[in-house]
Parts: C-alpha cells; sequence; structure tokens
C-alpha cells in the first residue's frame, strides 16, 4: 500500500488510536483501509442520478482507496459473504466478486436440514456439494451454516419420527396393476400397461417397456430407458390414472428399484399441474441390484397423480408397487427424546463428516433464544419447516448439538448464533450466560456469532457493549450476518439518497471499528456480510432497502 493511501485513510474521520499521518506498521493501518473500502463500496457506488447533471467543469475527484485491491487482502480476520446457488454457479460477476473480496462464504440456504432432507428422509446433497466444489476451487472458505435450528427443517420429516407409523389395510393398488403384470392393448408409452401412462415432453427422449425376462415379482415390471433426459423432471413421466389419494391421509408407499448408471429419479404426488404446492415426492437412488424403497407421507391435496419422473439418464426398473393407508400415533416423551436424540446426532455428524475436509467452521446451534424477554425456543406446535428441537430433548439439546459436532470433527470452530443482540441486552445476556455455562461445562463450543442484521439508526453504544460481552466470554466472535438497512422512507423502487448512503457507511464503519476496538485478534471470526448485490438481499423489497455493499449492477 503506499504512502498516498495513508493520507486517504485519515481523511476519512476520526482515526483510530494506531492510526497516525505517518506511515504505520501494516497490521495498525489495515483497519482504517479497509473502512475506506468498506465506505467506498457503499458510497461511492450508489450514486442517486442527478436530475439535471451540471456541466464541466467538474469538482476535483475526491481521493478514494484503491478498490483493485481486494477487501479481504487488507484485514487480519476472515471477511466472508452470504451466497446464493444461482448466483455461485450461474453468475460469472458474482463469481468474480466473491473469489476477489471474500475469504469464507456461508450458503444462505443449501446446507439447511430443509434443503438436504427430503421427504422419507432421503438426502440429496447435489446442490450443497457442487456449490462446495465451486467455492472450494475459486480458493474460498465455507462457513457450514446452520446444523441445529428451528426454522427451514423438513419439519413434517420430523414430526414424522416422533409418531409411530403402521400400515394398515387393504393395498390401494391391488386392483390397479400395481405389479405391472397387466399388459394394455399395445406397446406405446400410453397403453403399455392397462392403468398407466407414460410420456415424453420438451427434450426428454425414453423408451417404456415391459420387463418379462427378470420381473422382481410376478410375470412383469417396468423398464424405463431414459436416453436423453428433458429440461423439467416431468419431461420423462410414468404416471398411474386411476388411484387418487384422500388429501391429509397417510400413505405408504412400497416399490422395488433397480438402475443402471447413478441417477435419481422421483416419486411423486402432484396436482395435474406440476409445480404446484400441492406436492409431494420422494428422490430414488437405486442401484444395480433389486431394493425395496418405502415412502410414508401425508397426501398433500385431493384429485393429484401418483407416479414418477425421471430427470436423470439411466435405464430404471420399477416392480411390485403397493400403497396402503397408514395410522400415526404419537410416542411418548420418553421415546421421543431417544430417537429425536438419535436423529439430531445423525444429521450432525452425517453433515460435519461429509464436509469435513473444507468446511472448518459451523454454525451449530442457531438463534435458541425467542426475543422479548428471551427464553429457549420450545414447543410442539410447529408446522411447515419449523421444528423445535428442545419439544423432546429440552434445552440439553444445544450441549449435545455441540458435543455431536466435535465427535465428528476435532478441530472444526463450533459457534452459537443468535440475532438482535445489539438490540435486546436481555437477549445479549442470556446469549452470553448460556455461552458461559456451556463452556464451564467442558461442552466443546469455540465461538458466538452475532448477526447483526441492523439499520442505520442502530445504537452505536449498544453494539460496543455487545461486542465487549461476546468477548468477555473468551470464545471467538464473529459477525455472521452482517447488513445495514438504508432506504429511503421504504418505499420500493427507489434510489438511496446521499445521506442514506452516509448513515449507512458510519454505520458500517462503527462496527468493523468496535469489532477492532473490543474483540481481541485471537478471538476474531471474522465478518459476514449477508449477501453479495442489494438485490439478492432478504430486505432488498423491490428496491426499498439498500443493505450491502454493491448494487445491483455491481458497483
Ligand atoms: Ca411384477
Amino acid at each position: 500500500m503506499s504512502a498516498s493511501t495513508t493520507s486517504t485513510e485519515v481523511s476519512l474521520g476520526e482515526p483510530l488510536g494506531s492510526v497516525t499521518g505517518k506511515p504505520a506498521a501494516r497490521k495498525s493501518r489495515l483497519p482504517v483501509w479497509l473502512l475506506a473500502a468498506t465506505l467506498c463500496l457503499v458510497a461511492c457506488k450508489k450514486e442517486a442520478p442527478a436530475p439535471a447533471p451540471p456541466p464541466p467543469p467538474q469538482p476535483p475527484p475526491v481521493t478514494q482507496p484503491d478498490l483493485t485491491t481486494p477487501l479481504k487482502a487488507e484485514a487480519d480476520f476472515p471477511i466472508g459473504v452470504a451466497i446464493s446457488y444461482a448466483g455461485m454457479m450461474n453468475d460469472a460477476r458474482y463469481q468474480d466478486v466473491v473469489k476477489r473480496d471474500f475469504d469464507a462464504v456461508t450458503f444462505e440456504y443449501n446446507m439447511k436440514h430443509g434443503a438436504i432432507v427430503g421427504a422419507g428422509g432421503m438426502l440429496d446433497f447435489s446442490q450443497a456439494d457442487a456449490l462446495v466444489d465451486k467455492v472450494t476451487a475459486a480458493g474460498v472458505a465455507v462457513f457450514g451454516h446452520t446444523l441445529v435450528w428451528y426454522q427451514n427443517n423438513n419439519g413434517d420429516y420430523l414430526r414424522s419420527l416422533a409418531t409411530t407409523s403402521a400400515a394398515s389395510g387393504p393395498d390401494l393398488l391391488a386392483e390397479l396393476n400395481g405389479n405391472f403384470e397387466n399388459s394394455g392393448s399395445g406397446t406405446t408409452p400410453a397403453t403399455l400397461f392397462q392403468g398407466w401412462f407414460g410420456s415424453t415432453g420438451g427434450s426428454g427422449a425414453a423408451t417404456f417397456e415391459k420387463e418379462a425376462g427378470s420381473p422382481q415379482q410376478g410375470s412383469g415390471a417396468l423398464k424405463i430407458s431414459v436416453t436423453t433426459p428433458g429440461a423439467n423432471p416431468w419431461d420423462v413421466q410414468f404416471l398411474n390414472g386411476d388411484w387418487k389419494p384422500t388429501a391429509g391421509k397417510t400413505y405408504q408407499v412400497k416399490f422395488w428399484v433397480k438402475s443402471t448408471g447413478s441417477g435419481s429419479f422421483r416419486a411423486i404426488n402432484q396436482t395435474p399441474n406440476a409445480g404446484s404446492p400441492n406436492f409431494a415426492q420422494l428422490t430414488v437412488t437405486p442401484t444395480a441390484t433389486w431394493s425395496e424403497v418405502v415412502w410414508n407421507y401425508t397426501a398433500p391435496a385431493a384429485a393429484i397423480q401418483f407416479g414418477f419422473h425421471f430427470p436423470a439418464a439411466g435405464t430404471f426398473w420399477i416392480d411390485g408397487i403397493t400403497i396402503r393407508e397408514t395410522t400415526q400415533t404419537p410416542v411418548s416423551n420418553t421415546a421421543g427424546a431417544q430417537k429425536m436424540d438419535a436423529v439430531m446426532k445423525d444429521w450432525i455428524q452425517t453433515m460435519v463428516n461429509r464436509y469435513k475436509s473444507k468446511v472448518r467452521a459451523w454454525d451449530v446451534v442457531n438463534e435458541p433464544f425467542t426475543d422479548g424477554t428471551p427464553v429457549l425456543r420450545n414447543g410442539s406446535n410447529s408446522t411447515g419447516d419449523t421444528y423445535y428441537w428442545a419439544q423432546f430433548l429440552g434445552r440439553g439439546y444445544i450441549a449435545k448439538a455441540f458435543r455431536y459436532a466435535r465427535e465428528a470433527d476435532a478441530t472444526a470452530d463450533l459457534y452459537l448464533n443468535d440475532y438482535n443482540l445489539e438490540y435486546s441486552t436481555a437477549k445479549l445476556d442470556s446469549i452470553v450466560a448460556l455461552a458461559n455455562e456451556l463452556k464451564a461445562a467442558g461442552v466443546p463450543i469455540t465461538g458466538v456469532g452475532t448477526q447483526m442484521h441492523i439499520s442505520t439508526t442502530d445504537s452505536y453504544s449498544n453494539i460496543d457493549q455487545m461486542m465487549r460481552k461476546l468477548a468477555s466470554t473468551g470464545l471467538k466472535v464473529r459477525v455472521s450476518e452482517l447488513d445495514v438497512k438504508a432506504g429511503n422512507g421504504g418505499a420500493a423502487g427507489t434510489s438511496p439518497n446521499a445521506a442514506a448512503l452516509a448513515s449507512q457507511a458510519a454505520m458500517y464503519k462503527h462496527v468493523v471499528s468496535s469489532y477492532l476496538k473490543n474483540v481481541p485478534a485471537a478471538q476474531r471470526g471474522g465478518i459476514t456480510v449477508w449477501g453479495v448485490t442489494d438485490n439478492s438481499s432478504w430486505l432488498y423489497n423491490n428496491g426499498a432497502q439498500f443493505p450491502l455493499l454493491y448494487d445491483k449492477d455491481y458497483n
């Protein structure tokens, strides 16, 4: 960094203690440079369009930091960013910014329980794996987010585990050719099997045949050879035209499968128009030998079809389909606790083990406290993607989660993460007390994360107090999800004005200054901003808020 940059640093406002006009040791002047870069990223990019640009001469240019230097190169702690799957996989500018400016990324969604765990507990790592590979190939680290949270779970699956499900009654496909024994009147997909019909659409290409040589049961099985998968999973499909479930009833579907190749397909219940919310599916990955699949599910709607979508190439055989109604009985609290303990352990250790070589830090427990007068989140009334791990496990789930993560990875950083800690002293104190309690009990927690979804009007002194109290635990401290709301009165589609941007820049600066001042260097787990561009932020609201470092045009 040149000496001229030093003068820029000092010109930006009140210097930190170690900064003077003289050239300083690199480390001591880095923070101000970082702030300068942050200030410029925020303030230089988003000039509200002037109604009538004045003619030249223009005012002398303001000296700005050299923004061609990567942001991450100027901090002595990790600078992270939250990323989306679509942005990182498909957008070259997005990739360039992530690679250039950041040490680490947090996936907004793709490592969460609901993203990985499908119906029936089938695990689908395809997006998380692809994203991990893409990011690490770019030389950027991955922060694991998040193992145990009360939202973004496969709640239906977790709730089903705390009940006993017994299949009862007759096989509903017994008279509907579920065993593929009755051929239809021809050999085309539409008439190959009585009661079933196959189709291809879009660019999908497949052949549908009766496998008479080696069915799993009886004299026939379905054989589908997908030569060209379509753009949509349903471009190659095979559906039952006769059986329709009853909305809200639970069913157990069983069938036998095998395949060549490694492709997956999915069993589905859908409305006649695929993609509607009234959709249940199970991803199936067969092997070369016959194996039985069991799928317990609740029918999301009446008048829907049962069948299969084939989004991958390969040859697939299906035979012996049965469907029975099931009855659900809640288990006892003791049985539920045993079950959910095992399920949580398996989930945590599956994730930590899978990404052990590439993910060196995790949010183990996320948002354990309620707001207001904080108590641990708990309850038996979860719906949708909500699931309270404390329902059966009590507050002990937190210590267990950290121990299970540590069993799987002896050296990864393990974080407790929550929000509103700069806003609510009561919640801050609750998190600090919990962290200290865990530490004292020998629980392998190594860090505390503070999300910091803040606005320009948050209290500077509260932020300082939070940094001090979190640091007092002796654990690492991360700012884990930083964004600073700045808008023009909340109206959508506007551009931020200069005052809003200046307030935002000042707040970003204060957060970094406070972090450097109050968190000792050895405890700095890093600062992560919650998104790349304003328009990808959860706060964007069609242009009412501009919370991040880059605008929608990467300026
Ligand atoms: Ca058969």
